[in-house]
């Protein structure tokens, strides 16, 4: 999210020119902006299209009920009903999940699928009605000098002066709607963290992605978690370490994981300072998935 990194990036084509070029897919892919890079072979190894990918080693992923290390301080539950559906989910406690430790060197990772099936169908179908997507030039990338669409959709919502710088490009946050609003505090309560913005991002089907990248911005809090909730379509994501990358690149397994329908991923600390992440194409996929991305932003006073 770097400005600068945009400026490294090969300047390429949107994944979705790529359909059919099979064979080059497996060794080029795609930055978070679309743009095609060479990429090691070892970079979609671990999956074929459309095909679930393996969640990383078995010895790297522990099952576990057990409390998120923050725990989770008592806070008063969200008010809200939307549309006559009550926001305010009642016995949705850390210790009501079933949480799963992913670790590797300087990755720490907690996975749970936090909402049924019934109430992620509604949150997703409230989001479909609530949600603001970039158009024009704020849905567009620049990348020497010239402009590309971004291969999904994106809106940001948070704290009213908050604002999102991508790629050169400043967006304010739009003020919280209700089931917006109402996913913060109930991660406020099952996490223990505040979170003060949230950036949407909305994958149409399997050729949307995002290109392996860190989340950089210079006002993201580093030392604070990233909370991934997906709605919809199941999708693979993966982790590559940034010494698995370039010239002199090392041999160390990507951490592979599929985000389900009602799920949690949350993305703590150091992770995001070592590790790249990606969602990337899928061509037999067709379901749409919403992705809320919970961060914690410095406020500038
Ligand atoms: O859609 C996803 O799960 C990826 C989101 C992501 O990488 C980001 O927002 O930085």
């Amino acid at each position: 999210m770097n400005p600068s990194e945009s400026k490294k990036r090969q300047s390429s084509v949107d994944g979705r020119k790529n359909n059919n070029e099979k064979k080059k897919k497996q060794t080029k892919e795609t930055d978070k902006n679309g743009i095609t890079k060479e990429a090691p072979e070892e970079a979609l190894s671990n999956g074929t299209d459309g095909e679930p990918l393996t969640n990383g080693a078995p010895s790297d992923v522990e099952d576990s009920s057990a409390k998120l290390a923050n725990g989770s301080p008592p806070e008063e539950l969200s008010e809200g009903v939307y549309k006559g559906i009550d926001l305010s989910f009642r016995g949705l406690t850390t210790s009501s999940l079933k949480w799963r430790k992913i670790k590797r060197d300087n990755l720490d990772l907690d996975y749970a699928i936090l909402f049924t099936r019934s109430m992620a169908d509604r949150l997703f179908d409230m989001l479909e009605e609530e949600v603001e997507y970039f158009s024009g030039d704020l849905a567009k990338v620049r990348v020497f000098g010239k402009w590309m669409n971004i291969p999904r959709k994106q809106g940001t919502y948070g704290d009213e002066g908050l604002s999102y710088r991508y790629s050169g490009i400043l967006t304010p946050a739009r003020p919280w709607p209700l089931p917006l609003r109402a996913i913060r505090d109930l991660l406020a309560r099952v996490t223990g963290h505040a979170f003060n913005f949230v950036l949407v991002n909305r994958y149409e089907n399997g050729n949307d992605h995002m290109g392996e990248h860190k989340d950089d911005e210079k006002e993201l809090d580093r030392s604070a978690p990233i909370a991934s909730i997906t709605l919809g379509q199941p999708r693979d994501f993966y982790f590559k370490h940034q010494d698995a990358r370039g010239r002199n690149k090392k041999f160390i397994d990507k951490v592979t994981i599929v985000l389900e329908h009602g799920s949690l991923l949350m993305m703590n600390y150091p992770t995001n300072n070592y590790w790249y992440h990606a969602l990337p194409t899928r061509k037999t996929v067709h379901g749409t998935r919403i992705n809320l991305t919970f961060r914690t932003l410095i406020q500038k006073n």
